[in-house]
């Protein structure tokens, strides 16, 4: 059977009753948007795209002309729909209020416009990913504290991922489904229903070069994955790390893994490594719609209140036994610490 498209997908959902016109609206929106990013990327170095922007973020990194670009493309692309109350991006220091010469709406949209951006120059997939949140009852002009809302608060969340094909999954909380860009007719089609990542897994992905900064419990958990058959967990682990946060959340939605990026002693101060409101609260959402389970290593992912719009946060997600396993070692510490 030919696999329908993600509009129809999304007609389907509101006349089902589950989305209404604006939030159908705003997927559209934004997934068309990732088609130009996709372009934009797929064109490497005839694009003149790659390589530094010369300029700064609000998390002190320097940009990729493709992050400028990405993010640009996305504002453009959202301002004026009347789907929306306001935007935040990874790329800009506080909320972006939709312009008075537009009409608004009720949903407020956050994003980090192409993650993984250290990837684009050596030709490695990256992505964008988003998270969806009603804005605030009576609030016309949202501001950065109007976006502090739990994981849970998420009415959609997505990311597409720019690789060998381009591909958008997305969860409207009814499962997690995925979409492959058919470069030919410019549609999204519906390629996976209802994901399902299994529960026990062998491949974990962590940046291993940082394991002399890891709290103890980390310490000991990656150990004992490294010990292998012969050690505490019984089985071998393999190692993938690709360090673009979309294709490795990608592989494990398709064939299960941990993920980890942990507090150590270099991000403690800032809270970790990975920001909470457009990286590990749509990843988190996504992956539970899997059937998959998302952590700080101490506590739900999803439960999390927000204190900060570029707020950091440790992440575990990934195949939910896997994860509570992590989980063991960091509660076991707490019960017994020292
Ligand atoms: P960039 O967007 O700066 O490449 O960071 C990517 C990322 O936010 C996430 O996608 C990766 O999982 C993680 O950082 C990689 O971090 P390390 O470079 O410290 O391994």
């Amino acid at each position: 059977m030919k696999p329908i498209s993600l509009t129809r997908f999304l007609i389907q959902e509101q006349q089902a009753g589950h989305i209404n016109a604006d939030l159908r609206l705003l997927i559209e929106v934004v997934a068309r948007a990732c088609k130009t990013i996709a372009t934009a990327v797929g064109k490497g170095a005839l694009g003149g795209v790659l390589g530094d922007a010369g300029t700064g973020n609000v998390q002190g990194e320097a940009q990729k002309k493709l992050d400028v670009l990405s993010n640009e493309i996305l504002l453009e692309a959202n301002e004026w729909g009347g789907h929306l109350a306001g935007l935040a991006s990874e790329e800009m220091d506080h909320a972006h209020p939709i312009p008075n010469s537009y009409p608004k709406g009720n949903y407020l949209l956050l994003f980090d416009p192409l993650d993984g951006s250290s990837n684009i120059d050596v030709n490695i997939s990256v992505g964008t990913i988003f998270s969806v949140l009603h804005c605030p009852d009576g609030v016309s002009e949202p501001h950065d504290e109007h976006f502090l809302q739990a994981g849970t608060a998420q009415v959609c969340a997505g990311y597409t991922t720019y690789g060998p094909s381009t591909m958008l999954v997305l969860t409207l909380g009814r499962g997690t489904h995925a979409f492959t860009l058919d470069r030919e007719q410019g549609s999204f089609m519906l390629t996976r229903q209802d994901l399902c990542i299994p529960e026990d897994t062998q491949e974990f992905a962590i940046n291993l070069s940082n394991q002399r900064h890891w709290e103890a419990p980390m310490q000991h958990y990656v150990a004992d994955l490294l010990a292998g058959k012969t050690g505490p967990r019984g089985k071998d682990f393999n190692l993938r790390w690709v360090a673009s946060m979309v294709a490795d959340v990608h592989r494990i939605l398709t064939r299960g893994g941990i993920f980890i990026y942990p507090i150590d002693a270099k991000c403690r101060d800032k809270g970790g490594r990975l920001r909470l409101m457009y990286e590990a609260n749509p990843m988190a959402f996504i992956v539970e719609q899997a059937g998959g389970a998302a952590s700080t290593g101490r506590q739900r992912l999803l439960d999390v209140t927000p204190n900060g719009l570029h707020q950091r946060i440790p992440v575990f997600l990934g195949s939910k036994n896997e994860v509570a396993a992590a989980e063991r070692y960091h509660l076991q510490a707490n019960a017994n610490p020292g």
